[in-house]
């Protein structure tokens, strides 16, 4: 038992809301009122109805907004998704939870079958978990989780018994998934990227025999409009290649899907950075972490880079090319402090030139046959991905750039009723309603703006 939980569980803010900060205070209670919903009492559900379960790359987002409510809900976030770590190292994408029904969410634990299936690899034996991963946005979050309230995680050890972890799925990611021989993580299948539906994977799925419609039931279309959700023909090659991966016995290798990805990679480095300052506040030395950030934002430039798009594109290894699409994921890199210069001016221009220039930063390029402003992760903006661009643009100086995205990205939230996903020119909510990452990641902007009103401009 914590003893020291009753301490600094903070409860959350009831702001009072008066004069001109009325806005701002009456958006973060609608955050909160989000967050205590699909709070299950040891981690947050992405969806009450559409994600009944945690899921990896959420609960990153999740913690680095409930930090700002309660740091020790933040902390039990991240240390409830790592209990489910892998003996391998990997952080499957969904932790089930048992008394859910198997039906509410496909694909359900008797398609993963982890504890069987995955036993090589070391999953967990009384959980079920996915086997597939997401995006590592963890080692970041623990970081920001810990800044927020240091004598809480000093007085439960969260960063000394976080770190052990962490440090073992960046190696799982950097060893067991460096398909390409050139040092970056691949992913294996589309929902590992976390964009599923991203007109990046087409060419790569193509390759791909989908799975009869008739061996599986989604349930998304419960829930969602069939035209802002996947298509059965994407759906069937998902089911396909993770049933494959699965009777592999979850051994990375040899599959049809294999791609490099900018964004996946970005995260990754970011969370390398991360790493070394935990390690540094846990009295080790953190230098071999940053240089391996630093190299590995080389090889990422070197890779990735695309002069001519002015952004980075996904690589897809069976092909051995690049992928020429443009889709946010491309963007996302700018979150790296030591990229270079003119990568960093140039991805700016990207983001206000007509590709990307909207409302909110679509999630694929607004002049591609491909853009949809609906369907899932074709066109429609995000709110985490615009959370990690308002967190480029301001560590590369383009301080009036972020603070617009900032000020959109929250008052298209709040309006949106924290939506899954908006359309990017009218910011009309899409998918699900109440989402975690997107009331979290409001609640993380108006705590920041708070903080720089606080400061009189510029949070530097
Ligand atoms: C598959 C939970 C997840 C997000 C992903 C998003 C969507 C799942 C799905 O929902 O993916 O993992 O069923 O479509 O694309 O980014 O983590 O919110």
């Amino acid at each position: 038992m914590d003893r020291t939980a009753h301490l600094t569980d903070r409860p959350a803010r009831r702001a009072v809301a008066y004069g001109p900060a009325a806005g701002a205070e009456s958006s973060r209670l609608r955050a909160e009122r989000v967050l205590e919903g699909n709070w299950t009492g040891t981690s947050t559900v992405p969806s009450r109805g559409l994600y009944p379960h945690q899921w990896s790359w959420d609960s990153g987002f999740v913690a680095i907004g409930l930090r700002h409510l309660s740091p020790l809900r933040a902390q039990t976030e991240l240390e409830t998704l790592l209990a489910a770590q892998w003996g391998d190292g990997r952080i499957p994408h969904i932790v089930f939870n048992p008394s859910v029904p198997l039906d509410a969410y496909f694909p359900s634990p008797d398609f993963w079958r982890s504890s069987t299936a995955g036993r090589a690899a070391g999953a967990p034996r009384t959980l079920q978990t996915s086997g597939i991963v997401q995006p590592p946005v963890h080692a970041l979050a623990a970081w920001l989780v810990h800044r927020a309230d240091p004598g809480l995680s000093r007085a439960r050890g969260f960063l000394a018994g976080v770190y052990p972890r962490l440090a073992a799925w960046h190696r799982y990611l950097l060893h067991r998934r460096d398909l390409g021989g050139a040092g970056l993580a691949s992913v294996i299948h589309p929902w590992e990227q976390g964009m599923d539906n991203s007109p990046c994977w087409d060419a790569p799925l193509a390759r791909v025999t989908p799975a009869p419609a008739r061996s599986f039931r989604r349930a998304d279309l419960d829930h969602g409009a069939p035209e802002d959700r996947p298509t059965d023909l994407d759906y069937g090659r998902y089911v396909r290649l993770a049933a494959d991966y699965r009777d592999g016995g979850y051994a990375a290798g040899g599959g049809d899907f294999a791609v490099e990805d900018p964004a996946f990679n970005a995260l990754l480095i970011a969370s390398e950075h991360a790493l070394a300052r935990i390690a540094g506040e846990l009295g080790a030395p953190g230098t071999a972490r940053r240089a391996r950030a630093e190299r590995l934002t080389d090889v990422l430039v070197e890779r990735l880079w695309d002069p001519a798009a002015g952004m980075f594109l996904c690589r897809d290894l069976r092909a051995g090319a690049p992928i020429p699409e443009r889709a946010v994921s491309g963007l996302v890199p700018l979150l790296l402090p030591a990229l270079p210069r003119d990568v960093a001016a140039a991805l700016v221009r990207t983001l206000d030139g007509p590709h990307f220039g909207a409302r909110l930063v679509p999630s694929y390029d607004l002049l591609g046959a491909a853009f949809d402003p609906h369907r899932y992760w074709r066109g429609p903006a995000w709110f985490n991905t615009s959370w990690l661009l308002e967190r480029g643009l301001r560590a590369h100086g383009a301080t009036a750039r972020a603070d617009a995205l900032r000020d959109a990205t929250i008052d298209t939230a709040d309006a949106s009723g924290f939506a899954e996903y908006v359309d990017p020119h009218t910011g009309e909510a899409c998918g699900a309603t109440g989402f975690s990452w997107t009331a979290a990641l409001t609640l993380d902007l108006l705590e920041a703006k708070g903080a720089d009103v606080a400061k009189g401009g510029d949070r530097g």
